[in-house]
């Protein structure tokens, strides 16, 4: 409740400070490398084209989604578009930051928006939360699964069908965590929970729920003991380090695996990416207006340009992500006779054996053991407190070596100077 009164006051402060040139203006908030920058000045040209007005965009980047939800709950930022993660889209409708959509000013020849969502896309935003149906607020841009690049010329397959090979300590400094509570959470608790999964008595959709203390303290202990072998807790350099042959495991991203996979192989580095067998989560990002954006006519028209099936297919090309799109066009553009058939019927109607990329889109098999991340309200604060514990030791003995490094010289040097100046003082009597 509180959070919804603090909520409204921002959307009123910045809607009271939404000036008139801001009609000319989209502020677009996105994960760092998840467009090709290309489209953003064919946008405005498109804009000018078919509603006779100018348009400039300001373009930011995150790299973490919590980053972007606390500058978008202080109210202190009036971005037009912004593309949280589900469990966010979860939590800003919990919270009534997000302005519904409505696609009626933009006629029907050019709404891409209806005719290309996969029914697949449509059910799983459905699903985001229980409450609110998140396809009123927000179109879905990118989704993927959380899994393992490794390098096969160091890990075997087998090791890297377990998390557990994030803390076996044959990769001691080799491996990268992405530095996302939530999507690291919830592989670690699957793989604790093997057990229950395997006699019945919870479900991985329930783990999605599960934010008690007694398995926040396990994923924590877990995460110490990976800890241990950890090369860097990463936003966005896991891919790069991989592709240099610096790390040989890294916890991420499927489309930070398409496109590690694509630049390694140019510099002979051999990459993988697998979901471990245990489970992980399937996760979605989608475009979202927040309740005290300035431009709302101008958000609209973006996300639908967005969903242009030409233009889905370039910033998956670039950033190694998937498309939500499910047009024909868009599965077209992937096949590859090279590849093994898959089975797409869930995204794409009648897809049951097609030859695409399976890093890009997960064969039916690997989304059936990935579940959907929700939000835990309040208790999100005790995760985030947990996930500091654990990355903050390294830089708390680190401090503390330095600490005491520098107390130890400094006692030197306070010794050496006053013995010296004790010797002069004795050679002057
Ligand atoms: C790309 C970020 C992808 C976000 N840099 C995955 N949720």
């Amino acid at each position: 409740m509180n959070k919804r009164i603090i909520a409204f006051a921002a959307a009123l402060a910045a809607l009271v400070s939404c000036s008139s040139d801001r009609n000319s203006v989209l502020k677009v908030y996105n994960w760092s490398d998840y467009i090709d920058e290309s489209v953003i000045p064919e946008f405005e040209q498109w804009y000018k084209e078919h509603t006779g007005e100018d348009i400039t965009v300001i373009y930011q980047t995150f790299d973490v989604n919590e980053t972007m939800l606390s500058k978008i709950e202080k109210g202190h930022e009036d971005y037009d578009v912004v593309c949280p993660s589900d469990y966010i889209i979860e939590r800003m409708l919990n919270e009534d930051l997000l302005l519904p959509l409505d696609f009626a000013s933009i006629p029907d020849s050019l709404n891409y928006i209806s005719c290309n969502t996969s029914p697949y896309i449509r059910g799983m935003f459905s699903a985001i939360n229980p409450r609110i149906d998140a396809n009123d607020y927000s179109v879905a841009y990118m989704w993927g699964t959380t899994g393992l690049i490794y390098n096969p010329d160091f890990v075997t397959d087998e090791e890297a069908s377990t998390w557990d090979v994030i803390r076996n300590p044959k990769f001691k400094g080799q491996v990268l965590i992405k530095d996302a509570p939530r999507d690291v959470y919830g592989p670690v608790l699957i793989y604790l929970k093997q057990k229950e999964l395997a006699e019945g008595s919870t479900t991985l959709q329930d783990l999605m729920w599960d934010s008690s203390d007694e398995s926040i303290a396990a994923v924590e202990q877990y995460l110490r003991e990976v800890k241990e072998g950890v090369l860097g807790w990463e936003a966005d350099f896991g891919k790069d380090q991989m592709t240099k042959g610096r790390g040989v495991i890294s916890l991420n991203w499927s489309g930070d695996a398409v496109w590690a996979i694509e630049e390694a192989a140019q510099v002979g580095v051999n990459l993988s990416y697998v979901v471990p067998e245990e489970g992980s989560t399937v996760w979605f990002d989608g475009w979202v207006i927040p309740r005290y954006a300035c431009n709302h006519k101008a958000a609209t028209w973006f996300i639908d340009f967005m969903c242009r099936p030409d233009i889905a297919i370039r910033n998956m090309d670039v950033t190694g992500y998937v498309s939500a799109n499910g047009a024909r066009e868009v599965l077209d553009s992937q096949i590859d006779p090279e590849l093994d058939p898959i089975d797409l019927s869930y995204f794409f109607e009648g897809a049951d054996s097609v030859r695409v990329d399976p890093v890009l889109y997960p064969d039916k098999a690997v989304i059936d053991r990935c579940a959907l991340e929700h939000d835990w309200g309040e208790d999100t604060e005790k995760l985030l407190a947990m996930w500091s514990r654990v990355k903050g030791d390294n830089a708390s003995s680190m401090t503390y070596i330095i600490l005491v490094a520098a107390v130890v010289l400094i006692a030197a040097a306070y010794f050496v100077t006053t013995a010296s100046k004790r010797r002069r003082k004795h050679h002057r009597r």
